[in-house]
């Protein structure tokens, strides 16, 4: 790093703890500051998900924490495309008109928010979801619903929740799709393939049209025809039935409907399938065999198949692979796990194996009747207990004794109220304009323009963007532009003037992940998972704010909680956070209309009490108690053993105190079965839907290609020095600075190209000029582009300078799922051509 040496003068900078931003694993870091700049950085060993592991990218985050990309005033458009820097207050104030304008002309449900939160910051969008209830939105996205809808409506059909991989044990690791030496999403990926990699008693199985680096690794790489998946997993799936190595009475006892999955896979012609795939027979019944033989088998599926076609269907498919095997709820297999906060499913509470306390259903039937009846005169005999000492006292002991009796009956329908409607897994059903359908709440995002640009009256009117450039990440950003500059109202709230920024009525600058708390909600961790809350390693950069105070400015203004609620809140967590914690569940009770608010009243009221600074940190206590509420045996193994209030308490004071992070459940591989949602305890084997789907494309043979677009372009991969969008330096790149496009050397010698060559890249929907690399990665038809590139960086000399390809610059709308809607970015039909000969030798005027 850049540091100057140190000298017995210029002490060391204290290492302080954060976490990495860029994926989702979210590696522990501790990091040195001087002037505001992250002049150091390292894993952290005390982290107890990554100890003290990190891949190359973080080093330099400074480029994310300081650089010409920042903003730091709010701005509004001008009628000309300009912007003009406003203050925060008239900012706000606007804003709020203007959204309480859009509500009362069109309804609260024309009103719509994207993102919410990229790789390491949910906190901030968390808190956004207040708003999006305040003002009565209905319709939201991120950027799951271009990628993981389709396998999350399937785990919902199957078992009702997330599964996890148990890769640092299982025998068989398969990868379809995904390519973790670059991309992670497999906590410490690098040392756990390599041990995979070495270890002759395990296997690697990766299903890849690339040699991706993984697949270099692997024992066993299927080299398919880009976008064939759908043939080659179905065809493992019917080695698996057809040559009998399935578990039968594993299936007979754990499952439902296997009936009908086994009946439509024998029907499969194996060698057919091989041939449209493009891999040898014996290759596929080989990795079935090895899936079949080994003690634990997990699978992985990830943007290869996600964004390709049939993508819903290969989900389902990836599934059967280890369903068929048995290979759920056992040391390296397939696991559902616990949650911080469920980001995919329902909060599905799991009683303790303790039983519930005595006389449970009839304490909440009196608790529920008193809460509802007496909150308003219990919150204000709390409220005015905070008066003086000894009635603080009185009141903290009554709220004890009263938490006592009632926390345990009454908290799970008040958390699940609260969870339900923060989380909104319920809020399917289809769009309002074009019918998409709509899981988890999420509209696909190749569905939001459709939703815009029309004159249908139900159209979207407003758009609100949190953390989130979607003009630059979504299928065809000229038509999203041209959606956002359709709109009555659109904000974005973002660190950096982004492509999304650049189009939207007001642009409001937020303090960066190191400037506040922030925390990741990707808890995705089996058996042991940890949560970390990040506190801010220096202030906010002048000028701009953090989210949680941002929305609360907005909820204030759109005045929809009474002050009198406020000040009591308030005065009972001055009281003690029993007696708030009584005052809160049961003025939630009384008012279940407040439960979308939660992030809000918790901000303002328990917020205030909290040490200076620390106020966003109120909505994690919330988050401890639900999570130690739906878990309490997992979390008491992770050493929170109190029980009922006593044990949520444990778990915040936790998470608060411990700057690397806390290791909050400690699952057991049996406990999957319990995380299973389904009254019955079973997997729901079959999808009628995808099972006849898969008999449909069964008869059908694909062809994406053309005499036109020859090519198959993956636009997006992930690469040693890519980070979605966000970093936006070049500088930041140590390697492939330029992103350049990948093609075969077959490909490459028969047009004459060499690395470093420049083309053209045609598609349907954009043309771009690309560096490119002659790979032997690459299979002859296919090209690639990688992700995170095309963002425009100011340099010297130009305020727009942009380096490499914007891959949604070439990718489209309507090329998606048939089910969910996830855009087929790794399959776009594409033609490279020669640069005029002016051009290629770098003759700047042809230009
Ligand atoms: N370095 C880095 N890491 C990241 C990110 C990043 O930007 N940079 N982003 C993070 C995010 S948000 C995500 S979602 C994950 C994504 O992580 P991955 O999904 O692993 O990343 P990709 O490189 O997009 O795609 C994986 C593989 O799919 C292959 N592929 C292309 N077409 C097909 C096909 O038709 N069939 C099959 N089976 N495979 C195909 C590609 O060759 C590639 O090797 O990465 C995360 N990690
Ligand atoms: N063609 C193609 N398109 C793709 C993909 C692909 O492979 N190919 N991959 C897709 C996938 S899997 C994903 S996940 C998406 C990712 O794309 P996006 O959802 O757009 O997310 P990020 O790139 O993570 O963008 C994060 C934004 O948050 C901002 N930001 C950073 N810190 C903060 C903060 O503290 N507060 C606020 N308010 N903002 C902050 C950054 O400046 C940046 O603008 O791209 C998708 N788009
Ligand atoms: S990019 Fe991902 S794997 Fe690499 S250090 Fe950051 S969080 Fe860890
Ligand atoms: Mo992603």
């Amino acid at each position: 790093m850049t540091a100057e040496p140190s000298t017995p003068d210029t002490p060391q900078p204290a290492w302080k703890k954060t976490a990495c931003i860029l994926c989702e694993c979210n590696c522990g870091l501790e990091v040195q500051v001087t002037d505001r700049s992250l002049t150091k950085i390292r894993g952290d060993k005390e982290h107890p998900g990554s100890a003290g592991y990190t891949c190359e990218k973080p080093l330099r985050l400074e480029k994310y924490q300081n650089g010409r990309h920042r903003i730091d005033t709010p701005l509004r458009r001008r009628a000309d495309g300009s912007y003009e820097e406003i203050d925060w207050d008239t900012a706000l104030d606007e804003i709020a008109a203007e959204l309480a304008a859009v509500r009362d002309a069109h309804g609260g449900d024309k009103i719509f928010f994207y993102g919410g939160g990229g790789q390491g910051n949910h906190l901030g969008g968390s808190y956004g979801r207040a708003l999006f209830h305040a003002v009565g939105a209905e319709y939201m996205s991120n950027a799951l619903a271009q990628e993981k809808t389709g396998e999350g409506w399937v785990d919902q059909h199957l078992y009702g929740n997330h599964t996890s991989g148990d890769f640092e044990h299982t025998e068989v690791a398969i990868f379809i799709g995904k390519n973790p030496w670059q991309s992670h999403g497999v906590a410490r990926a690098r040392p756990v393939l390599k041990e995979l990699a070495k270890d002759p008693e395990r296997a690697m199985i990766v299903i890849d049209p690339r040699r991706s680096e993984t697949a270099q690794m692997a024992d066993i790489h299927l080299q398919l025809k880009p976008g064939t998946d759908a043939w080659c997993v179905s065809a493992i799936a019917a080695t698996l039935v057809q040559e009998d190595l399935h578990a039968q009475a594993w299936l007979q006892r754990h499952t439902t409907g296997s009936h009908d999955v086994l009946a439509v896979l024998r029907r499969i012609d194996i060698a057919d399938h091989a041939r449209v795939c493009g891999v040898a027979e014996e290759q596929i019944r080989a990795a079935a065999r090895r899936v079949a033989a080994a003690k634990s088998a997990a699978t992985y599926e990830d943007l290869g198949v996600q964004q390709s076609p049939n993508s819903t269907l290969v989900s389902y498919l990836n599934k059967m692979m280890w369903m068929l095997t048995g290979n759920f709820a056992k040391p390296g297999g397939v696991h559902i796990h616990s949650w911080m906060f469920p980001i995919a499913g329902r909060w599905h509470p799991v009683p303790s194996e303790q039983g519930p306390p005595p006389a449970a259903c009839a304490r909440a039937r009196l608790a529920t009747t008193l809460m509802k009846r007496g909150a308003t005169p219990l919150l204000r005999a709390v409220a005015a207990a905070a008066r003086s000492p000894w009635s603080r006292h009185i009141a903290d002991r009554g709220a004890d004794v009263a938490l006592g009796m009632f926390f345990e009956p009454v908290s799970v329908p008040a958390a699940r109220r609260i969870a339900d409607t923060l989380g909104r897994p319920d809020a399917n059903g289809t769009t309002p304009v074009s019918g998409a359908n709509i899981v988890g709440g999420l509209i696909p995002c190749n569905a939001i323009t459709d939703e815009i640009v029309t004159d249908h009256p139900d159209r979207l009117r407003a758009m609100w963007i949190d953390a989130s450039n979607p003009a630059h990440s979504l299928a065809e950003s000229d038509r999203f532009r041209e959606a956002m500059r359709s709109l009555e109202l659109t904000v974005v709230v973002d660190v950096a003037m982004t492509e999304t920024a650049r189009q939207a009525d007001y642009v409001l600058p937020a303090a960066s992940q190191f400037e506040k708390h922030e925390a990741s909600l990707f808890t995705l961790h089996f058996p042991h998972n940890t949560f970390q809350l990040r506190a801010p390693l220096m202030a906010p950069l002048p000028g701009t704010r953090t989210e949680p105070d941002i929305y609360a400015a907005i909820i204030d203004r759109l005045g929809v909680v009474e002050a009198r609620l406020l000040d009591d809140l308030t005065a009972a967590a001055r009281v003690s956070r029993r007696a708030f914690a009584l005052a809160f569940f049961s003025a939630i009770e009384q008012r279940p209309e407040l439960a979308g608010l939660v992030p809000y009243l918790l901000y303002k009221t328990l917020g205030a009490t909290l040490p200076e600074g620390e106020r966003s940190v109120a909505l994690i206590w919330g988050l401890a108690h639900l999570c130690a509420i739906a878990q309490p045996d997992a979390v008491a193994r992770a050493g929170f053993s109190g029980r009922g209030f006593a044990q949520g308490e444990q778990l915040f004071d936790a998470i608060h105190t411990r700057g690397e992070g806390v290791l909050f459940a400690e699952d057991r591989y049996e406990d999957a079965w319990g995380y299973i949602q389904h009254p019955d305890g079973k997997i729901h084997a079959a999808i009628p839907e995808l099972l006849e789907e898969l008999a449909r494309i069964a008869a059908t043979e694909p062809s994406y290609t053309s005499d036109e677009f020859p090519f198959t372009l993956s636009a997006g991969e992930r690469r040693s020095f890519t980070a979605n969008v966000i970093i936006r330096d070049p500088e930041w790149r140590r390697r492939d600075k330029e992103g350049a496009l990948r093609i075969s050397e077959a490909d490459a010698g028969e047009r004459g190209l060499h690395t470093g060559d420049t083309v053209r890249v045609v598609t349907a929907t954009g043309a771009a000029e690309t560096s490119v690399e002659v790979s032997d990665m690459m299979q002859p038809g296919h090209i690639s582009l990688p992700n995170g590139m095309g963002v425009t960086y100011p340099d010297d000399d130009n305020p727009d300078h942009v380096v490499g390809v914007a891959p949604n610059a070439l990718t489209s709308g309507t090329r998606r799922d048939k089910f969910f809607g996830t855009p087929w970015h790794k399959n776009v039909p594409a033609r490279i051509e020669p640069l005029p000969a002016a051009r290629a030798t770098g003759d700047e005027t042809a230009a």
